[in-house]
């Protein structure tokens, strides 16, 4: 048999030492690679080159971990959980890996023969952009800590060509420039063309009798695209196990269409491969909302039914029948982006596993449990009928059959009550068609949850209200969190061997051993040390500010950060105003004693999204102007570093003292940079919003600044009829601030460019700025009367830093475990001949 899928008994014994972990043998497996693998004598070698030699060296050691960890799944025929995203933000491999293997200090001397650093090498990988923000992090977190846990489990998304863009800033505005991550090779991932599947899309549905005299559907398509899964092994921290990120790329199923090729149509023949290619060229750059790009479905429906199948695949492997299905598959669908995989699960098993419906049914929803992120209505997907119908026509029919089974029950439940009905049904038939997906998700799955405790009791009582009086029992929170080896252990070295010594080691995989530090809030020359690092800390992102901006800062300042994705309702622009009127408070009393602060900016807007961009151009507005005012004096720096990533993430939340959290209440889901920020010891300002709430419960409510409405007093307000014109009116300070920005102050003179943005919060400020702008000012007073004493904000430093174990994603995953997924650790034994971890 030809097919590059057979196998047969094949009698080679890998016994090797090659991977060993000491520096030695690391030494020589760097000098390999570079001259088999990358092709390159030492002395023509770039840093690249020697990048791409580490890597491999460092995957090599994956390997067998990898391959015996699904050698053992498959062999204990495991339950395994399947986390389907769109997005995984995972941020460069390299350094992590290091850690979890245990191996740094072997690298750093093997490499030195270089004449290169670790750390340059570090900093040559190029991160695979494969997110928008907080829900592709918090998927890539997830990984880590699955693995970590000992959990069988396999991330299934996309490997987008062109990741989420590069940001530049040009005279203040966002460029876009394309993400080419891939352009150098992409060393970490292994594709599996023999394990490709097959796509339909298009066409039509037809019905038939088969050999049994049973009624059934086929769809005969109009295209179909193939799906080539290249997987990234994901290690645990110091355990064996390493799980798969399988990220599914598309193709054409036959590169040409000889049809037309014979005919002399030589581009005509090329097209379908070209349209093919498409599916997983590019990720769509919004946060939060969508708009209904056919591209999207077609990407997302593609994901999930290579996803799908290649479960079935494995189980069948396994298994005589897949009526066990969902007794060894867990789905989480990691928003409503891959909701269509519950109609699409019920096409697989009913179309091509004969199944019949009730059958299937029951195995679909005790599969699926699905994630809710978002509490903006206009950020909830839907699909417009017309495109759904024609992209997917036998998916379609699925979802009306699963509407009218669910609605028939509806209908004995409320009986008489229509508006029940159609506030409940899966499609939405107000005006236009749409499938609204997270009605489908909700219908399919066996749990539905929130990654925050407001914003689930929000979505019991608003968003999914009629959901949850249908079935209360599926829902439940999962606060979300963040894994501490990348956000601490990998991204603030200092701070990882400041606790370290204190405490041990163990807080790394056990973070609520963090509280051991409160034994020494009261130890001076522990608070002294503290300050030291976080000064040398700052100092670097000074240096790094200055190359990469030109700007020069003073790492004794406050530094104040606000980093995520640009939107109102994080009201960056509630930051601005602060600014300006310290700036206005400046410039009527030059001699004002103010805690010096430098204000660093990052994020991405979404390409399409007017005003975030111009509130990117009004950052930068301001910052230039301060920045050429001599009265100031350096009392005040205002930085927009561009192209805010992962990596940078890492750079600066260790460098941060203050998190700015300031979101209209009820708007944020949960957040994970402000988990991230107070770990390395930043206090937050922020809303009774998301997890602030129980970051602020976890580090006590006098170790955290709090502003602004409550959610409940929000929904009053906008009740009431809120009127921001009334702040404007009786506040003068903030009517000087918002007249200085629409004047033309910050815009050489033009008041027109800014206008929109100053009327929106006049007259609509449909996120209450306005509201929340005289609480947020107080507060920051408060904050920077704390950072005078500085042995005051130390101690409130370390106290945040303590009580920060929640927000491990171990927790949360350990959480998902036991009540969602319900999947128990399983422990990887590697043969004897590779060496252990360190
Ligand atoms: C985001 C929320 C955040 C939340 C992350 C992860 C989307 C659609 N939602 O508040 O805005 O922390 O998801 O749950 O990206």
């Amino acid at each position: 048999d030809p097919s590059p899928e057979s196998t047969f008994v094949c009698p080679i014994i890998i016994e090797d030492d090659r991977t060993g972990l000491d520096t030695e043998t690391i030494r020589r497996a760097l000098r390999d690679n570079l001259l088999y693998i990358q092709g390159k004598l030492p002395e023509l070698a770039s840093k690249n080159d020697l990048y791409m030699a580490l890597a491999y060296t460092i995957r090599d050691r994956l390997l067998q971990r990898w391959l015996t960890t699904q050698q053992t799944y498959l062999k204990k025929d495991v339950r395994t959980v399947c986390y389907l995203s769109a997005e995984f933000l995972v941020g460069p491999h390299l350094a992590n890996n290091l850690i979890n293997l245990g191996i740094y200090e072997q690298v750093q001397k093997a490499v030195s023969e270089s004449g290169l650093k670790l750390e340059e090498l570090i900093a040559q990988e190029e991160e695979p952009g494969l997110g928008n923000g907080g829900l592709g992090r918090l998927a890539a977190c997830y990984l880590d800590s699955l693995s970590t846990l000992e959990i069988p489990a396999i991330g299934y998304g996309i490997r987008y060509e062109f990741g989420i863009f590069d940001q530049e800033i040009h005279d203040g505005w966002q460029v876009e420039i394309t993400d080419k991550w891939l352009q150098y090779g992409n060393p970490w991932e292994i594709a599996r063309p023999e394990a490709g599947v097959e796509v339909k899309f298009g066409g039509y549905t037809e019905s038939y009798t088969d050999e049994n005299g049973n009624y059934r559907s086929r769809w005969i398509p109009d295209y179909v695209v193939k799906g080539i899964p290249y997987d990234t092994p994901i290690l645990g921290y110091r355990v064996n196990t390493a799980n798969t990120m399988r990220l599914w790329k598309s193709e054409a199923c036959e590169s040409f269409d000889f049809g037309r090729f014979n005919r002399g149509d030589y581009y005509g023949a090329v097209d379908n491969k070209v349209h093919s290619e498409n599916i997983s060229k590019v990720l769509y750059p919004n946060d939060e909302p969508i708009q209904g790009k056919e591209l999207r479905l077609e990407q997302q429906y593609f994901f999930v039914s290579c996803s799908l199948q290649d479960m079935i695949r494995i189980h069948l492997h396994e298994n005589p029948s897949l009526n066990s299905f969902h007794q060894k598959w867990s789905v989480q669908l990691n928003d409503t982006h891959p909701s269509v995989g519950v109609a699409e699960l019920m096409r697989l098993l009913i179309d091509v596993h004969h199944f019949d419906w009730d059958k299937a049914w029951f195995i679909t929803q005790n599969t699926f449990a699905y994630t809710n992120h978002t509490l903006l209505p206009e950020a909830l997907e839907k699909w417009p009928l017309s495109i759904f119908g024609r992209l997917l026509p036998r998916l379609m029919e699925i979802i009306y059959e699963i509407n009218h089974r669910f609605l028939d029950k509806i209908r004995i439940i409320y009986p008489h009550d229509d508006g029940k009905i159609s506030r409940l049904s899966i499609i939405d038939e107000s005006g236009e068609k749409y499938v609204r997906m997270a009605h489908l998700a909700c219908v399919g799955s066996q749990a539905i949850n929130g990654v925050a405790a407001l914003h689930t009791e929000l979505l019991k009582k608003d968003v999914l209200r009629n959901f949850y009086e249908l079935f209360p029992e599926k829902f439940s929170n999962k606060t979300n969190g963040v894994t501490p080896r990348r956000w601490i252990v990998s991204s603030n070295p200092r701070l990882t061997f400041a606790i370290t010594e204190k405490i041990g080691e163990n807080w790394i995989k056990h973070l609520e051993d963090l509280r051991g530090l409160e034994n020494y809030v009261d130890d001076g020359e522990f608070r002294d040390s503290w300050r030291r690092i976080k000064y040398d800390i700052k100092a670097d992102l000074a240096n790094y500010i200055d190359k990469k901006v030109g700007i020069k800062v003073d790492p004794s300042t406050l530094f104040d950060v606000q980093v995520k994705r640009i939107h109102e309702y994080k009201r960056q622009h509630l930051n601005v105003l602060h600014i300006v009127t310290l700036y206005h408070r400046l410039k009527n009393n030059p001699n004002l004693d103010i805690t010096p602060r430098t204000f660093i900016f990052g994020g991405k807007a979404a390409p399409g999204y007017f005003m975030a961009k111009l509130i990117i151009k009004l950052i930068n507005s301001v910052a230039e102007v301060i920045d050429n005012d001599p009265t100031i004096g350096g009392r005040l720096k205002v930085v927009f570093l561009p192209d805010y990533n992962v990596t940078f993430g890492q750079r600066v939340y260790p460098a941060a003292d203050l998190s700015e959290q300031i979101s209209t209440a009820g708007k944020e889901a949960s957040g994970t940079g402000n988990m991230k920020f107070s770990m390395n010891g930043a206090l937050t300002i922020g809303t009774l919003d998301g997890a602030n709430i129980e970051i602020r419960e976890e580090v006590g409510a006098e170790n955290f600044f709090l502003f602004g409405l409550t959610t409940e007093e929000v929904y009053a307000k906008k009740a009431a009829g809120y009127n921001p014109q009334e702040y404007y009116y009786h506040n003068e300070e903030l009517r000087a601030v918002l007249d200085l920005i629409g004047s033309g102050f910050f815009s050489r003179g033009d008041s027109s460019l800014f206008r929109p943005l100053v009327d929106n919060l006049i007259y609509d400020d449909p996120y209450m700025l306005l509201a929340d702008y005289q609480s947020y000012i107080d507060c920051q007073e408060g904050v920077g009367r704390a950072y005078k004493d500085q042995e005051h904000w130390s101690r409130l430093a370390i106290l945040n830093v303590a009580r920060m174990g929640k927000f491990s994603s171990d927790r949360s995953i350990r959480q998902y475990c036991e009540e969602i997924w319900r999947v128990q650790p399983v422990k990887i034994e590697l043969p004897d001949y590779i060496q252990a971890n360190a």
